[in-house]
């Protein structure tokens, strides 16, 4: 392992004003994605449709420094031939891949989940090198609810991120670390809080005793904030002040950068939310998004799956990525939501 470049790239990834576009859904997500828009999910149409996002030059030059591929996407040409991987290298963005294999059942903690994929994941990651991906992206997940969640799945999903976050630089990759703590159910903020912490710090003493330099990953948290179905909602400031609270005690200063997850949040919350942490003088790291839905749902529903909507697509996708790019360094307005790009 190289500790120098696998800081490099880290570094690069959250070079101030960019952030990272997760377009790593899987076939299951991306056919829901593409069932709310009326189009049929074949290998032709996801092609298409990430194609556009990559073509959206002021977006992918100017906002963008890392795109999360799909294993499928990793592989296919543009519609001229071009490998769509070196139209991500041509824009300046780093191309990245999501490892893990989803989710399944644990067994012995009823409504919990592990990921998998670590089975020869060492052999894949050496493909993922050699086709150009220079940073990977694992996901566990964690939910909120009555007795959940467990002790155990916080473990086992810490110890399997370690785990994959080792073979990752020992691959000479970036891993991004992906604890997330999901937002559905009705808890409050505070429950979040303490949820969140618990994992966060499950994560990072795993990431220890497993020897993963913290100089050569990128965390890619949820925020701060109350379940989708509390009738208590926190307000922007609120989130912000929580969120960055609980990643000072847990998140050491050595972590090169951190890439939050949008979780379902709203486009301009997701927006609003990053902006205002970043108006907080003092960070001891940078704070950028990571963002897949509240990045894509715009363009996808601006594109719609027609090819004369393909300049309409690429122009949402750069206003959001522009948004989040102003917020990634606290300088969003929300009256810059009405001014899209043109
Ligand atoms: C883009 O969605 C990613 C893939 O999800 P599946 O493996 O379930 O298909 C997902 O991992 C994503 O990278 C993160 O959850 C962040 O995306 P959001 O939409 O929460 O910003």
């Amino acid at each position: 392992m190289n500790l120098a470049d696998l800081n490099k790239v880290a570094l690069a990834m959250v070079t101030p004003g960019k952030g990272l576009l997760a377009a790593d859904e899987s076939s299951g997500t991306i056919k829901k994605r593409f069932d709310d828009i009326n189009v049929a999910s074949t290998e032709g149409t996801r092609r298409d449709y990430r194609e556009m996002l990559f073509r959206a030059s002021e977006a992918m030059t100017q906002y963008i420094s890392g795109v999360i591929l799909y294993d499928e996407t990793i592989w296919q040409n543009a519609a001229d031939g071009t490998p769509l991987v070196r139209l991500i290298e041509q824009s300046g963005a780093i191309p990245g891949i999501k490892v893990d294999e989803g989710t399944q059942a644990l067994p012995g903690c009823p409504g919990e989940l592990i990921t998998t994929g670590l089975d020869q994941l060492a052999g894949r990651l050496e493909k993922y090198y050699r086709q150009g991906a220079r940073f990977a992206k694992w996901r566990a997940v964690i939910d909120i609810g009555q007795d959940i969640p467990s002790r155990t799945a916080i473990h086992v999903n810490a110890h399997a991120l370690a785990r994959y976050a080792a073979l990752c630089q020992a691959a000479q990759i970036v891993p991004i670390v992906e604890p997330e703590v999901l937002m559905d159910g009705d808890h409050d903020i505070d429950r979040c809080y303490e949820v969140t912490e618990r994992v966060l710090n499950k994560t990072f003493q795993e990431l220890r005793i497993q020897r993963v330099a913290l100089e050569g990953m990128i965390l890619k948290p949820n925020m701060v904030i109350a379940g989708k179905k509390s009738p208590k909602q926190a307000s922007v400031a609120e989130v912000a002040e929580k969120t960055i609270r609980l990643l000072k005690t847990c998140v050491p200063a050595a972590v090169p950068g951190i890439a939050f997850l949008s979780g379902g949040q709203s486009d301009q919350d997701a927006t609003a939310h990053l902006d205002a942490m970043n108006r907080t003088s003092g960070l001891p790291w940078p704070l950028t998004f990571s963002y897949g839905r509240a990045l894509q749902a715009a363009p996808q529903k601006a594109w719609s799956g027609k090819a004369e909507n393909v300049a309409a697509g690429k122009l949402a996708f750069i206003h959001r990525a522009r948004m989040n790019s102003l917020a990634s360094k606290g300088e969003w307005q929300a009256d810059l939501e009405a001014r899209k790009a043109a």
